[in-house]
């Protein structure tokens, strides 16, 4: 799909086209139809106005999962401003960060944010319900394909959050390229995120992409549970769950994994961290919804990499996203052949303009227009199937060999008592050394999980050390958090 209008309004486009009396949203508090929803967004474009929000603007958004976030997202669009969004459940030093770095016109917050942003010295936090006395009609913008509409921060394992900024494109292009041309998504469907929708990954396929063809979205304020999942399956029977490999691994371990009907589940994606084989084969045995997975990131604008219903290899990948081209290369940008490790790099006319006040991150970032050079390490098969390798930043060099911590988490996975676990780089000697993290069913020891790995893999690969424990810590999105492994934080 590459016949886009000039003149393009995400709010019109994916808020206004739809049928009014089809269904947008489901919430705990019953459905909200698209003419509903066009009427919140467009009240709380004109709050936006009157605040004196302008085209070009930014907006942030601090709001939990709510029919108001999804109206604010879209009020802020439909007048031309420009949207970011953070957690809720911040400290008040990191709100401080965001509002030096995006200067908004405007904070939008609720009960859970508005307390913490004035105390980090937000001047113009505006509670997202005033929006509620303001006319319901509203003239979209005049704005373009090429306007600058989204800031998506960056979730990367170092340094300070960054925002990617990105045009009205890409979510268009995304829409086609990926929710229709590899989810083939339907007006049936009904799409259940377990991320949050701060995470552009579950705001994309929960409220954007089912609203391109009039299907609807599910959302709940409180943060993902195995339990609230199940139950909202259960309630609501989605088609389409959009999940993170850490939930997966949660929910086929749960004592009630066994009893839940997922049979109106048509797909599950997987998505945010590398979705390891054995996990993809117990999923199946537990639950056999199929599973999707795929690679995005903010810097592509969303999914780029992913397997196709009917056709999942498990392990990979999958293939090139239909609109994007793919290039395994080596630290000096030059392609690898099939089935050597490189850096992927991606290149599709959703990709980011650049990392925001950091142009030397953005010049070895994004080294042509429209192409982004990733921190993955993949290797391609000769079917063109994608196989994950881990971060460059995570590689170990271990005995003077590079090694893959992926390597070693995907053999430790496939031993019966290992739930989960996290391989990272210790030092011992001054010298590099492979250290898990294992969260464990039964009673295994350190030293028989050690030649587990040791008769699998090549010599200097294993664990030299085990420690269990009962949870790994995970970042706001669902990914594994390494720094906190590492003891960086
Ligand atoms: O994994 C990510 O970071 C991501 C970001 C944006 C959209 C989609 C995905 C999977």
């Amino acid at each position: 799909y590459t016949d886009i209008p000039s003149s393009f309004n995400i709010a019109s486009y994916f808020v206004d086209r739809n049928e009014p009396s089809r269904t947008a949203l489901i919430t705990r508090d019953g459905p909200v139809s698209y003419g509903e929803l066009a009427s919140r967004v467009n009240q709380m474009g004109n709050a936006l106005l009157d605040l004196g929000v302008r085209q070009g603007d930014r907006v942030l958004l601090a709001l939990s999962d709510s029919v108001d976030f999804v109206a604010a997202w879209y009020g802020a669009q439909k007048i031309g401003a420009v949207t970011a969004e953070v957690y809720t459940y911040l400290q008040v030093k990191d709100y401080r960060y965001f509002l030096e770095y995006v200067t908004p016109s405007v904070v939008l917050a609720d009960h859970t944010t508005t307390d913490k942003l004035r105390e980090a010295g937000a001047t113009r936090v505006v509670d997202a319900t005033v929006a509620g006395g303001y006319p319901s009609t509203l003239e979209a913008a005049a704005t373009t394909k090429d306007d600058v509409a989204i800031w998506k921060f960056t979730t990367g394992s170092t340094g300070a959050p960054k925002a990617c900024v990105l045009t009205a494109r890409s979510p268009l292009l995304s829409f086609h390229w990926y929710a229709r041309g590899v989810l083939d998504i339907q007006p049936s469907d009904v799409v259940l995120p377990v991320p949050k929708l701060f995470f552009g990954y579950a705001r994309d396929l929960a409220a954007l992409f089912p609203f391109g063809v009039g299907a609807a979205g599910i959302v709940f304020p409180e943060r993902s549970t195995v339990e609230t999942l199940f139950e909202l399956i259960a309630e609501h029977r989605p088609t389409l769950l959009v999940n993170v490999p850490t939930m997966m691994s949660a929910m086929v371990s749960h004592p009630l994994a066994s009893e839940q009907d997922f049979s109106s589940l048509r797909l599950c994606t997987s998505a945010g961290e590398a979705l390891p084989g054995e996990l993809y084969r117990r999923w199946m045995d537990t639950f056999g919804v199929e599973v999707v997975d795929g690679i995005g990131s903010s810097e592509a604008y969303h999914i780029y990499l992913s397997n196709r219903p009917g056709q999942s290899r498990q392990g990979s990948l999958g293939q090139v996203v239909p609109g994007y081209r793919a290039r395994v290369v080596d630290l000096d940008g030059e392609p690898v052949p099939d089935g050597e490790a490189g850096r992927l790099e991606i290149t599709g006319e959703t990709v980011a303009v650049e990392y925001w006040q950091a142009p030397e991150k953005s010049a070895e970032t994004f080294p042509r227009p429209h192409t982004v050079r990733s921190g993955d390490l993949v290797t391609r098969d000769q079917d063109g199937f994608f196989y994950y390798q881990g971060r460059v930043d995570d590689l170990l060099k271990v005995g003077g060999v590079w090694v893959a911590p992926a390597e070693i988490e995907n053999c430790l996975l496939s031993h019966d008592a290992v739930v989960e676990c996290a391989v990272v780089g210790y030092q011992e000697d001054g010298l590099t050394r492979p250290r898990a993290f294992v969260v464990a069913s039964s009673s295994v020891t350190a030293e028989e999980l050690r030649d587990f790995v040791r008769s699998r893999l090549a010599p200097h690969k294993y664990p030299r050390d085990v420690r269990f424990v009962s949870a790994l810590p995970k970042t706001a999105s669902g990914k594994l958090d390494r720094r906190a492994l590492k003891g960086e934080r």
